[in-house]
């Protein structure tokens, strides 16, 4: 009877499997299972109010989500006829960032345009 393992072990999923040393006493180091998923992201949104100037929108829209003129215009319009729209999406913290930003830009302007970041999906 022959009690020698005749096949390789398995590895458990999610465990790389240890270093083999070949017959040139090289080493191969087995491909990772990536184990870490991406980030929640998450979407800026400006909204629509009757009293902020299309302008102003369209100088934020390019200022902080860096958009060009003619992109910013359309968000901003999208905004104005729907009420709301996306600008951007980030990781959490620059998403947070560019809510404040936003906001502050507003206030020091004396407009009350809304912005807030909500989870993609
Ligand atoms: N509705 C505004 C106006 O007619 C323009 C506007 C667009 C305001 C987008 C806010 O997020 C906004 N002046």
């Amino acid at each position: 009877m022959d009690f020698m393992a005749s096949q390789k072990p398995k590895q458990p999923p999610g465990i790389p499997a240890p270093p083999s040393v070949g017959s040139d006493d090289s080493v191969v180091l087995e491909r990772r299972t990536q184990r870490v998923k991406p980030p929640q992201m998450f979407q800026v949104v400006l909204l629509n109010d009757d009293f902020t100037p299309m302008e102003f929108v369209v100088h934020v829209i390019q200022e902080f989500f860096n958009k060009d003129r003619d992109t910013a215009t359309q968000i901003m319009l999208r905004i104005h006829l729907e009420g709301k729209g996306i600008c951007g999406i980030y990781t959490r913290d620059v998403a947070s960032t560019k809510v404040d930003q936003v906001l502050a830009a507003a206030r020091a302007s004396g407009h009350p345009l809304q912005c807030l970041s909500e989870p993609v999906e």
